[in-house]
């Protein structure tokens, strides 16, 4: 019998770091990981297989399907918001055909195992695109359906995403022969910016927040590139970790939707700077807003309403917002920057 299998793809980016010390704890997960680039010495313990490639490399993705036996796919690569906007094609090949490719692996899986697939997708808050900012401050709580307007083509891609996503565990392959054809099922969360203690982001436009507190614990000046009153939803990273799980492990019947917005707490960028200039008093954080990647900010809501998600599979984030700098952030920050003086 082959052992159950956790494929996870961008494994060595901020969320496939937590994903993988989660599932590297159980005796009953195997984890084979992808990522374009070397994987984090401290994640190898980790993983059954590691595999240094690309998810646009079908014949990689092909040679899978007879190796291992694939009962949840995590698909985490992807280019982000900021970094899509310099490459918009290259980050399309990326974010959407590489997710076809995803989701046509695990098409091959369900055939082969007759049964189907876990497709587990983070989505984003860069598929919302409120039109101005006045909208966003009188819109409060953001709902699912609304505002689905990205204005960056990484919340364009999310949100196509997503549609395949529905695609595939509604629709797929509908005119041919085979009615019984097993579905793919397909659970996504949009997730807001989130804060890592043990990584720092690259290429998002929510970049501003951990970003401010990385620097500070290194006694860094930082140059925050949003207005102070910038307002976005956060949450710790081991509670973006925590809703991929929940979200896993959710019986298929408690699941009304196949997309849900996940949240901790929101806050301004000048709040952010504060809490970090109080539990940092070298941090030196000044704000020369840069316009273009202001516009993006401002078209994301400033708050999400998560309560399908809470009444659906029971999220809660373990940290609020004191919790989250207090216990977690803060303490962790400060431990790993010790440790490298
Ligand atoms: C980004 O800023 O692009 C990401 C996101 C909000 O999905 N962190």
């Amino acid at each position: 019998m082959r052992n159950e299998v956790v494929f996870i793809t961008g494994a060595n980016g901020e969320i496939g770091h937590g994903l993988l010390e989660y599932f590297g704890q159980r005796d009953d997960v195997f984890i084979v990981a992808l990522d374009i680039r070397e994987l984090d010495p401290e994640l190898e313990k980790y993983c059954s297989r590691f595999i240094q490639g690309d998810i646009l490399d079908r014949n990689l993705l092909d040679r899978l399907v007879t190796e291992y036996e694939i009962r949840t796919i995590y698909h985490l690569a992807s280019v982000l918001s900021t970094r899509a906007e310099y490459n918009p094609e290259g980050a399309h090949r990326i974010n959407v055909e590489g997710s076809l490719n995803l989701l046509r692996l695990a098409v091959q899986q369900a055939e082969w195992q007759g049964r189907s697939i876990k497709f587990i997708y983070p989505s984003s808050i860069a598929v919302y695109g409120l039109p101005d900012l006045d909208t966003k401050m009188r819109s409060g709580k953001i709902k699912e359906y609304e505002w689905l307007t990205p204005r960056t083509m990484y919340g364009c891609n999310k949100l196509y995403c997503e549609h395949l996503g529905r695609y595939y565990a509604s629709h797929y392959r509908q005119l041919g022969a085979d009615e019984n054809i097993h579905k793919i099922d397909f659970r996504c969360i949009r997730l807001p910016g989130l804060i890592s203690a043990q990584t720092i982001p690259a290429g998002g436009t929510s970049d501003y927040g951990p970003e401010m507190l990385h620097q500070a614990a290194q006694s860094l000046a930082y140059d925050c590139f949003v207005r102070g009153d910038t307002m976005l939803p956060f949450m710790a990273m081991s509670d973006a970790v925590k809703a991929l799980i929940d979200l896993w492990s959710s019986p298929r019947e408690n699941l009304k939707k196949l997309i849900y917005n996940v949240t901790s707490f929101s806050l301004t960028a000048q709040e952010i700077s504060e809490i970090v200039a109080r539990s940092f008093p070298n941090a030196r954080i000044t704000f020369t807003p840069d316009e273009r990647r202001q516009k993006i900010v401002d078209s994301w809501p400033g708050e999400l309403d998560d309560r399908a998600a809470r009444d659906d599979w029971g999220w809660s984030p373990e940290y609020d917002l004191k919790r989250a700098f207090e216990d977690y952030l803060i303490p962790t920050i400060t431990k790993r920057y010790q440790q490298v003086v």
